[in-house]
C-alpha cells in the first residue's frame, strides 16, 4: 500500500500523464468504477493543483444533462446545489436534468474543514466532504474540469482527486478607500477570489483618501469623509445594508470578510470629518493626493478611544467575522511611545466586542494581547510579533502586491516594492521565505491590491490576473511547486479567463492557448 501511495505520487505529479500512470492508478484499486482507457495524455490543467489527481483509465464521460442530488437533505447543501446548478446554466445552457452530480457530506474523514474528494466515473460526478466549504471546492474543482467554451452538454475527463489546503488564511485584499468600488464590483472580486479556493476577503474600508462604511453614531465619517477619492471626482460608500449585501454574498461562497479601519494613521478622512479627533482640535481638509504617513489620530484624547469603540462596535454588529483589522501601519506621524499605547489600547477594544485583532506587521513593535495576528508586507516587524507568540500572513509586498506592475510598461500600478512578473509571484516557498518564520507561524498568505492608480474593474483585473491565480495556489496546494508546470497549467486558464470576461493581462511569460 505505502509503495502504492508513493509511486501514484510520484506518477501523478507530472504534467503529461502516461499511460502508466493510469494502469497504476488502476491497479491501485483505489477506484472501484473504473473505466477502459483511452486517452490519458493529458493534464487536467487546475488551479490551484489538487493534493492528488488522478486520471482514470476511461473515456470522457459525457452528460447530456444534469441532475444535482444532495446528502443530507438540508438547506446549507440545498444552497450548494442552487449555487452549483446556477453556474452551470450561466456556463453553458443545457436542457432539462436526469441524475448525476452527487454532492455528500460525510461524517468522519480526515479532509478537514476545507478538504473533499471528487471522482467521476461513468456512475456519475461524486463530491464528499467532512463540511459544506469542501463541498463547495470541490465544486471550484469541477467546474475547472468542465471545457471553458463549452455550449451543449459537457464531457468531463474521468478522475479521482483528492485535495486538502496547506493554509488556512487564503485571502485577497482590496482598497476601496483610495477609489471607491461599487457593491457590484466587490461582489465580482469575491466571485473570481472564490473560484481560486480564497476563503478570505479584507476590505481596506478607511484611509487618508475616503471612509467607506456607514457608522450610524458617527454619520459625518460618510458625509463628510467619503465625498472624495484620489484626484476628486467620485468617492462613495457601503451603507450597513449594503455591507451587509456583501458579507451575505461572500458567507455563500465561503469567504470571510475582514473589515480593516485603519488606524491610527492613514486617517485623514475620518480628522477632517470630526475636528475633536486631531490633536489640534482643527480638521484638515479632505485630501486627494496618495501620499503617505502624515495624519494621525489624536493619542492622548479620550474621544478617540469613545470614537473606536463606537465604529469596532457597530462593526462587530453588523459581522459574523471574528477579526477586525485596525490597520496599524505607516504611523510616521504618531509618537512611538503613543503608538504602542494606542495599539495596546485598541486590541483591548476590539477584544471587548469579542473579536480578534489583526493588524499589518509594524504593530509587532508594540505589546500584542493573546490572539493577535500580524500581517506581513515590509520590514522585520513581524519577527517582534512572532517572538510574542502572534500568528502571521504573509503578505510580502516584493511578491503578492498586486498592484505592483509587471514591468516598466504596465499601464497601471505602481513600482515602489519592485516590478513583479508572474512568475516571480509564483517562484517562491511561503513556508521558508520568512526569517524566523516557520510554516507552523504561518496562517496564509494574503494578496492586497492597493488602488490608488487603480479607477475601474477593469484596472484591478488586469493587474490581479493571473498573478492572484499563482497565489492562490502557493496558499492552497502542498508545496515543492513547480514553475514549469503551473506556466503550462496557466496556459489553458486562458480560455477560463476569457469565459469569465476576466481583463486578464496576456504575460508573454505564458504560452496562452
Ligand atoms: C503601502 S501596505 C501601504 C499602502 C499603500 C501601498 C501601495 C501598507 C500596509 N501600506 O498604504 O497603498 O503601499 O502599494
Amino acid at each position: 500500500m505505502k509503495e502504492t501511495q508513493a509511486c501514484l505520487k510520484k506518477c501523478v505529479d507530472p504534467v503529461n500523464y502516461s499511460d502508466l500512470t493510469a494502469r497504476i492508478a488502476v491497479q491501485s484499486g483505489i477506484e472501484q468504477n473504473i473505466i477502459v482507457a483511452e486517452d490519458v495524455h493529458m493534464s487536467l490543467n487546475l488551479i490551484p493543483k489538487p493534493l492528488t489527481e488522478i486520471i482514470l483509465q476511461g473515456k470522457h464521460v459525457s452528460f447530456q444533462s444534469i441532475k444535482i442530488s444532495i446528502s443530507p437533505k438540508n438547506e446549507e447543501l440545498m444552497a450548494l446545489a442552487d449555487y452549483l446548478s446556477n453556474r452551470l446554466q450561466h456556463e453553458m445552457p443545457m436542457g432539462e436534468t436526469s441524475g448525476n452530480i452527487r454532492l455528500i457530506l460525510l461524517d468522519k474523514t480526515d479532509l478537514g474543514e476545507e478538504g473533499y474528494e471528487l471522482t467521476v466515473t461513468q456512475t456519475g460526478v461524486q463530491l464528499s466532504a467532512q463540511s459544506p466549504a469542501g463541498l463547495f471546492y470541490a465544486i471550484q474543482t469541477l467546474l475547472q474540469l468542465i471545457p471553458a467554451h463549452q455550449k451543449e452538454g459537457f464531457s468531463l475527463p474521468a478522475v479521482s482527486i483528492r485535495d486538502i489546503p496547506r493554509f488556512a488564511w487564503r485571502g485577497a485584499m482590496i482598497d476601496v478607500a483610495r477609489h471607491f468600488f461599487s457593491v457590484e464590483d466587490v461582489k465580482r472580486y469575491i466571485d473570481l477570489i472564490a473560484h481560486y479556493k480564497m476563503n478570505r476577503l479584507h476590505l481596506h474600508l478607511t484611509d487618508d483618501q475616503g471612509w467607506r462604511i456607514e457608522i450610524k453614531s458617527w454619520p459625518k465619517l460618510t458625509e463628510i469623509g467619503a465625498r472624495t477619492q484620489v484626484n476628486g471626482n467620485g468617492g462613495g460608500y457601503y451603507t450597513q445594508e449594503e455591507y451587509k449585501e456583501i458579507i451575505g454574498y461572500a458567507r455563500v461562497r465561503y469567504v470571510t470578510v475582514i473589515p480593516e479601519i485603519d488606524t491610527p494613521g492613514h486617517t485623514n478622512a475620518a480628522l477632517a470629518s470630526y475636528p475633536e479627533l486631531n490633536e489640534s482640535e482643527e480638521a484638515p481638509n479632505l485630501y486627494e493626493g496618495t501620499e503617505v504617513g502624515f495624519s494621525t489620530l489624536s493619542i492622548n484624547r479620550a474621544v478617540t478611544y469613545q470614537f473606536l469603540d463606537d465604529v469596532i462596535r457597530e462593526l462587530a454588529a453588523l459581522t459574523p467575522t471574528p477579526y477586525i483589522h485596525i490597520g496599524g501601519d505607516e504611523a510616521r506621524s504618531t509618537p512611538e511611545e503613543d503608538y504602542k499605547k494606542f495599539i495596546r489600547r485598541i486590541q483591548e477594544i476590539v477584544i471587548a466586542h469579542g473579536r480578534r485583532t489583526i493588524g499589518w506587521g509594524e504593530i509587532g513593535e508594540a505589546e500584542l494581547l493573546p490572539g493577535t495576528i500580524a500581517q506581513h508586507w515590509f520590514g522585520a516587524s513581524y519577527q517582534e510579533a512572532k517572538k510574542q507568540g502572534a500568528k502571521i500572513i504573509l503578505s510580502p509586498a516584493n511578491k503578492t502586491y498586486l498592484d505592483m506592475k509587471y514591468n516598466a510598461s504596465t499601464p497601471v500600478g505602481l513600482d515602489w516594492a519592485g516590478l513583479i512578473s508572474v512568475k516571480d509571484s509564483y517562484d517562491w516557498d511561503p513556508g521558508s521565505y520568512m526569517q524566523l518564520l516557520e510554516e507552523n507561524d504561518i496562517l496564509g498568505i494574503e494578496a492586497p491590491i492597493w488602488s490608488e492608480t487603480l479607477l475601474t474593474m477593469k484596472d484591478v483585473e488586469y493587474l490581479a490576473f493571473p498573478r492572484l491565480l499563482a497565489v492562490a495556489e502557493l496558499a492552497w496546494s502542498p508545496h515543492g511547486q513547480d514553475w514549469e508546470d503551473f506556466r503550462q497549467r496557466l496556459a489553458a486558464h486562458g480560455k477560463r479567463m476569457e469565459a469569465m470576461n476576466i481583463n486578464f493581462y496576456r504575460s508573454p511569460e505564458i504560452d496562452w492557448t
